[in-house]
């Protein structure tokens, strides 16, 4: 992508000489002196003109190649203030920063990493059975309407999370709804999902993998975009960049009803089946249980079932591999009761993982300790809505902590149900043809089942053969039913005749065909040193949000040469 502007900048030198030969005739009149001083003259000339272009010819390179480097310190020290002042609204200012970044890409001068420092491999990370090359990545809200995902990800990002999108196009609340709180670097949004709608961005992902296939030489049409969805240009779908991922977050409408599961599923089934295919991973916004007087179990319930819809909708996407799905969690639903509930609706449906961390509704003592806010800043705090910014950090290691020590405890161990056969209900569910409502039912109360997936994948290993391949499909799409017969259709599995796993109580601890549920952490992530506490901690990747507004294109790249430094420090 190099070429698009220093042809341009080359070209400079042929329009330079182009100019030339038309200053002659003026010259002409005044030549009355020797041809050798006038030779001499416009060899200097000529010298002088070569030397300008061949100034201005470097000059453009140099500043087209450190312009476009996220290592540039004119991003966070020029662009970002620029924004601010020519912007005082903080969402212009955003909208505005997406339509320049768009705008360069397509003139091939957007900022980018250059050197790919991840090619050490000293950075990576498994997740979902993909080697990302990094654990950096954005998080939702920073582009909504997936318009500039693959310049997001040439920034240096391991992973980008595109929308939340809802169904159908809405408004979000009325503006002003973000607020900058400059002397924290932290923002206060309630957007309340504004959304162009699940048909036009998938409009948008759609051309965007059509022309991935045109200039992999694959052509233009839907037989080529399948190949591409389909694994086969060997990219990940939703990146279409090998060792990155795309996350693709959904949500529902507004006008749905919180306390209506039937039609909350509706949304988020019909999110799945519109953009489905075009995501390595698909996020689900989610509330955790809290019903008040409600028993834990009880209030595990609907939040199972709805996961569960999502589990069903994304096995039923017309793509050879399908996306892994996670959930993002709030930092202030962080209840024993809460946190508990949540994991077990995560074992109970088969949801792959959990994105820890938001915005919260809380408002952090201002840092450093002691500091009083300008007046301006102090009545923003008042404003409603989400805080994000630094002061979040804390508690978001405390929660992918908790998280991570619950998640892997596995799901509740509940007595088994009384008497039934064993072997059952996991055949039932592993046929994946019309599971008997009566069995799915006893499974969801039961709770011991530990999610159709798992079972599945227990029981698949326990074959007499299953191929590595299909090891590899289930690791990871462990809750991917359909997946086995599609992607490996040499292998059928005998339907109701498994064999029982003996015991029956006991789940499985996690194995390599039931891993260990993936954790992403946002909130409050700022520096190399924090992404790499936050990994320790048991999360798989770092997402950013807030920093990036405060720090500009170069925050990636800034990142990860701080957890490399760190890293070396430790040595
Ligand atoms: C303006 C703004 C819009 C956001 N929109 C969404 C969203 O649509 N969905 C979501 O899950 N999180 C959203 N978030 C939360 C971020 O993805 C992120 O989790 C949060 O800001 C904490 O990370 P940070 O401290 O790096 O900003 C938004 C945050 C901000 C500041
Ligand atoms: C989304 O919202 C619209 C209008 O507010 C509503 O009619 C619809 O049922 C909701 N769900 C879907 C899937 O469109
Ligand atoms: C997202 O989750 C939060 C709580 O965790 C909830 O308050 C909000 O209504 C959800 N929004 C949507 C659009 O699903
Ligand atoms: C995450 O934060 C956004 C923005 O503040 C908010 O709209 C959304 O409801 C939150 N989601 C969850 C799951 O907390
Ligand atoms: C029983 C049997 O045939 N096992 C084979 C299954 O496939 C693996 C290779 O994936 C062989 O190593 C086993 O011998």
């Amino acid at each position: 992508m190099i070429p698009a502007a220093q042809m341009r900048a080359l070209r400079v030198r042929p329009s330079i000489a182009r100019l030339r030969p038309s200053r002659r005739p003026f010259l002409h009149p005044t030549r009355h002196a020797s041809t050798v001083a006038t030779d001499a003259r416009s060899a200097a000339t000529r010298t002088k003109n070569l030397i300008y272009g061949t100034a201005l010819t470097l000059a453009l390179s140099f500043g087209y190649l450190y312009i476009t480097d996220t290592r540039a310190s004119v991003h966070e020290w020029l662009v970002v203030p620029a924004l601010r002042q020519i912007y005082p609204d903080g969402e212009d200012a955003h909208h505005a920063g997406t339509r320049i970044m768009k705008a360069l890409y397509s003139f091939g001068l957007h900022p980018r990493e250059r050197g790919n420092p991840d090619a050490a491999g000293d950075l990576e990370v498994e997740v979902f059975g993909h080697t990302l090359s990094n654990p950096i990545g954005t998080s939702a809200g920073l582009d909504k309407g997936a318009e500039i995902p693959t310049p997001t990800l040439l920034l240096g990002a391991g992973l980008v999370e595109v929308g939340a999108v809802t169904p159908l196009p809405q408004e979000g609340n009325p503006r002003p709804r973000v607020f900058r709180i400059p002397s924290q670097n932290a923002l206060i949004n309630r957007y309340g999902f504004n959304s162009e709608g699940a048909d036009m961005v998938a409009i948008r992902l759609r051309q965007r993998v059509r022309e991935f296939a045109y200039h992999a030489g694959l052509g233009l049409d839907e037989e080529a975009e399948r190949v591409v969805l389909d694994g086969e240009a060997g990219v990940p779908p939703g990146s279409l960049m090998p060792g990155r991922l795309m996350a693709v977050q959904i949500a529902k409408n507004k006008t749905t009803s919180e306390q209506d599961i039937e039609a909350v599923k509706r949304d988020y089934t019909k999110c799945v089946n519109i953009l489905g295919k075009y995501a390595d991973i698909i996020v689900v916004n989610v509330s955790s249980p809290n019903t008040p007087g409600l028993r834990a179990l009880q209030n595990v319930e609907p939040l199972t079932q709805l996961l569960s819809s999502v589990v069903e909708a994304v096995q039923s996407i017309d793509r050879k591999t399908k996306p892994a799905i996670m959930v993002k969690v709030s930092p202030d639903e962080d209840t024993e009761e809460q946190v508990s509930g949540i994991c077990e609706a995560v074992w109970d449906s088969g949801v792959d993982g959990v994105i820890v961390g938001n915005t919260t509704k809380k408002r952090p003592d201002p840092i450093p300790k002691g500091y009083v806010l300008p007046k301006g800043e102090a009545s923003i705090l008042l404003e409603q809505g989400g805080y994000s910014g630094p002061q979040m950090f804390e508690r978001t290691l405390t929660l992918v902590r908790r998280y991570r020590k619950t998640l892997d405890d596995g799901p509740k161990q509940l007595p088994p149900p009384p008497s039934e056969e064993p072997d059952i209900p996991i055949a039932g569910q592993s046929t994946g043809d019309e599971p008997d409502a009566s069995i799915l039912g006893k499974l969801e109360s039961s709770k011991a089942a530990s999610g159709a997936g798992d079972a599945v994948a227990s029981a698949v290993s326990s074959l007499p053969n299953a191929s590595a391949d299909l090891h590899d499909e289930l690791s990871m799409l462990p809750t991917n039913v359909d997946d086995l017969s599609e992607s490996a259709p040499t292998i059928k599995l005998p339907s109701p005749s498994l064999p029982p796993t003996e015991g029956e109580v006991v789940p499985p601890a996690p194995t390599p065909n039931n891993p260990r549920k993936v954790i992403f952490a946002t909130g409050g992530i700022t520096n190399g040193r924090q992404a790499r506490e936050i990994l320790d901690a048991g999360a798989s990747a770092a997402q950013v949000y807030t920093a990036m507004i405060y720090r500009g294109a170069g925050t990636i790249s800034r990142i990860k040469e701080e957890m490399r430094e760190e890293a070396k420090k430790k040595k």
